[in-house]
């Protein structure tokens, strides 16, 4: 009699083996059924043939609410953008580019301000007292133990990536979410040594609480994706209000006249760093239109 195939999770992919969480939270080592042609990723949900307790066949590969390429990983829910207090200070432009990817991809984005035990950095100040009436905003402190929990309620259910520069504790968070979860792994504490993480190597660890957060090497500089100038404008939900008492209906905020969204950079309710972040992104989508 041929075995019931069950529902279940990739949650890495290790020396040709599939890593496969199911319902119950057990974990099995799943080689894949010659006929999935797909290539697959963490974060993805599969069907699979339990053999056994510990082994099983990956049969099919269900279909992808969205994928992300840097770390490669599909099915995000959550996206952490984490910037520390101070060391490093935090880089303004790349948090901006961060928050934009996510509401590009469609996926609710938090910002992690880590080291709330060191003197914040005036940027640190700039993104406590600005973004939070659009984002919101978790300070964390991995080395005494801060916010973790809260961080945490923001994973539970969800499927989280951090993203950030190098640094500001990505890893010494992870380490503190899973705590005693490792144990249920395996060998998962050992792989989370700093720097050196490759995104060929993408791994959902699963919380205590439930969910799953993917740690990701930092990184500094992102390209933009393909997309037309007057679709930028829509991906920065602070702006949105104000655009309403701009003259065109299209604009784009950089030259035109009667801007609403320029006028409350005048007024400092939009952050003018933001605003500047903003326009960079916007010259390099328009650099780009024209190579098409
Ligand atoms: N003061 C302070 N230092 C911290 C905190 N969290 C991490 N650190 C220190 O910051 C440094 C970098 O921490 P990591 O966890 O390796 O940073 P990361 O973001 O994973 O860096 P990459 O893997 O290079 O992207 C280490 O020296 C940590 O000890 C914190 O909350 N407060
Ligand atoms: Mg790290
Ligand atoms: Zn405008």
């Amino acid at each position: 009699m041929p075995q019931k195939q069950v529902e279940g999770l990739v949650i890495k992919n290790y020396s040709g083996f599939y890593y496969v969480q199911d319902k119950m939270d057990n974990i099995y080592e799943c080689k894949v059924r010659g006929k999935v042609k797909e290539k697959l990723l963490s974060g993805d949900r599969v069907m699979f043939t339990p053999l056994g307790m510990r082994q099983g066949i990956l049969e099919k590969v269900m279909p992808r609410e969205n994928q992300l390429n840097r770390p490669r990983v599909a099915n995000v829910t959550r996206v952490l953008v984490v910037m520390a207090c101070d060391q490093p200070k935090p880089d303004l432009g790349l948090l901006d580019r961060l928050l934009f990817l996510a509401e590009f991809n469609r996926i609710t984005p938090y910002i992690i301000l880590n080291k709330c035990d060191l003197d914040i950095h005036e940027h640190a100040m700039q993104i406590l007292n600005y973004y939070p009436g659009t984002y919101k905003v978790i300070k964390t402190s991995a080395r005494q133990n801060i916010g973790i929990d809260m961080l945490g309620d923001a994973i539970s259910g969800e499927i989280a990536v951090f993203a950030g520069p190098s640094g500001v504790g990505k890893s010494h968070m992870l380490q503190r979410l899973i705590g005693q979860a490792d144990i249920r792994t395996g060998e998962v504490s050992a792989k989370i040594g700093r720097g050196k993480h490759t995104t060929r190597h993408v791994e959902l660890y699963p919380l205590p609480q439930g969910g799953w957060i993917v740690d990701t090497p930092g990184f500094s500089v992102l390209d933009m994706p393909a997309l037309k100038r007057e679709d930028l404008p829509q991906y920065f939900p602070d702006f949105t209000a104000q655009a309403s008492d701009c003259k065109f209906s299209n604009c784009l905020h950089y030259r035109e006249k009667e801007c609403g969204v320029k006028t409350a950079v005048g007024e400092h309710i939009i952050l003018s760093s933001r605003y500047q972040n903003y326009i960079s992104m916007l010259q390099e989508v328009m650099e780009r239109e024209r190579c098409y």
